[in-house]
């Protein structure tokens, strides 16, 4: 088992969760999908799997859900994994990120 803690940007709402969540779900081998929620700012998204995740596979999960990570992919015990290049944090600006939700 492989945990994995990503920092993302724009999520403001139970539907964001819901997004980023139902891709991450989607992803081979991961369990279980945690996230604590920062409407203002950057939110934790831990990824739970059976094995070590690709970071480039994650980060197109956070993409596709619509969103962008905030700092590299952490990956616990797993320091072999190459670290993806942060972007740069920033809060959601304007509302809601999901699209689908009308709260922007
Ligand atoms: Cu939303």
């Amino acid at each position: 088992m492989a945990t994995t803690t990503l920092s993302v940007n724009g999520m403001t709402c139970s539907h964001c969760v819901n997004a980023v969540t139902k891709e991450l779900t989607s992803l081979p081998g991961v369990t279980d999908v945690q996230v604590e929620l920062a409407p203002e700012g950057v939110s934790t998204v831990t990824v739970t799997s059976e094995g070590p995740l690709q970071g480039d596979a994650v980060s197109a999960a956070i993409d596709e859900a619509g969103y962008d990570l905030a700092a590299p992919i952490l990956p616990q015990g797993q320091p072999d994994l190459i670290p993806l290049t942060a972007a740069e944090a920033e809060p959601a600006a304007g509302g809601c990120g999901c699209g689908g939700c009308g709260c922007k």
